[in-house]
């Protein structure tokens, strides 16, 4: 029998030390076992699923045995952690483990959801506090359609109803706004479709009603390009709005792009007959948007662009941002929210 010297000892302590701390860092935060799952509740310590609900508070948290779900978790249809499966017209009694990973077509049963959004986190947690945030395998589809539903009438909502505007428009400032998101169309019949809400595509007037439609764009959550009431429609005109009246180029509106070329830029002095390169002819690498040649006529405001205002081509397709222009008039009956009512004061 071969019996380690006392030499060859003291080295390897050391080496030991160091592998078992870090086999426990290794082991902290996830659990890299298919069967564990953490603590939770700031607890990185994990434990074998069959640990769950066994009577024996192996979590320091004791989470591990909450009562609400430890009803669940031992259900009286099957086993301590197992769930009725119905799928393909038959039924059994499975793991929860496999109940929640089952799709196509996933389980029917009456199991609470937030046991798969727990082990979806794979983090214990007590059964009030679990919140289902996950759409994934073990929703069908129906279940996330009528997901997306609710987010979809949530976005409505914020940007298609509002009591004091007729339906289909929301109250931003002092103006109701059509943010149509669910329809993207040219620029063309962007207008078109504003003036069939009796609107039309929208002007900024100023920096100020610029930034209030922005920030509510924002706020809204919204992530489509809209079309704006600005085009090019000749050399005379230039960048201009829909009523002819001039756009103002430049900052606070206008998009910027980098380039891969290195640009100079030139200042003009009139009062000098001037002009000569900035910064004694120093290279950028942004230009700010419209473009010098033309590649989009009319101008958009884009997520990709932070909403700031680009040229775009006009038969690319975005969603109408139109402004009422009907002055007067009682819209609807009733109710409030989408297609709400009332008497339309604009100033
Ligand atoms: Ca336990």
């Amino acid at each position: 029998m071969a019996v380690m010297g006392v030499d060859s000892l003291t080295t390897l302590t050391p080496l030991l030390l160091l592998l078992s701390l870090f086999l426990a860092m290794a082991a902290g935060n996830t659990c890299t076992d298919d069967d564990e799952i953490q603590c939770g509740g700031g607890e990185d310590k994990c434990i074998p699923l069959r640990y769950i609900c066994d009577s024996d508070g192996d979590c320091d948290n004791e989470y591990d045995e909450d009562t609400p779900l430890c009803q669940v978790w031992r259900n009286d249809e099957c086993d301590k952690g197992q769930a009725m499966c119905t799928r393909l017209g038959s039924g059994s009694c499975i793991s929860i483990m496999e109940y929640c990973s089952m799709s196509d077509p996933p389980c029917q049963g009456n199991l609470d959801q937030r046991i798969c959004q727990m082990l979806h986190d794979n983090v214990v947690d007590r059964l009030e506090n679990i919140q289902i945030t996950t759409i994934s395998g073990w929703v069908n589809n129906l279940v996330r359609s009528e997901r997306l539903g609710e987010e979809f009438a949530l976005l409505l909502n914020r940007t298609m109803g509002h009591q004091s505007c007729p339906p289909m428009y929301t109250l931003v400032g002092d103006q109701c706004l059509s943010l149509f998101f669910i329809g993207s169309v040219s620029w063309g019949e962007a207008g078109a479709f504003c003036e069939t809400l009796g609107g039309e595509l929208i002007t900024f007037k100023n920096a100020t009603h610029y930034a209030e439609v922005v920030t509510h764009l924002k706020e809204a959550q919204l992530t489509s390009d809209f079309w704006i009431g600005g085009r090019y429609p000749n050399e005379s005109l230039g960048w201009s709005w829909i009523d002819d009246s001039p756009m103002q180029l430049g900052t606070p509106y206008w998009a910027i792009r980098h380039t891969g070329d290195c640009l100079t830029r030139n200042v003009t002095y009139p009062e000098l007959g001037e002009t000569r390169e900035a910064n004694a002819g120093e290279c950028y690498n942004y230009v700010q948007a419209p473009r010098n040649y033309l590649q989009g006529r009319c101008v958009s405001i884009t997520y990709n662009h932070y909403y700031y205002m680009s040229d775009e081509d006009c038969l690319s397709k975005r969603s109408p941002l139109c402004v009422l222009t009907e002055t007067a008039g009682t819209y609807g009956i009733g109710g409030g929210g989408v297609g709400g009512v009332a008497q339309l004061s604009l100033p």
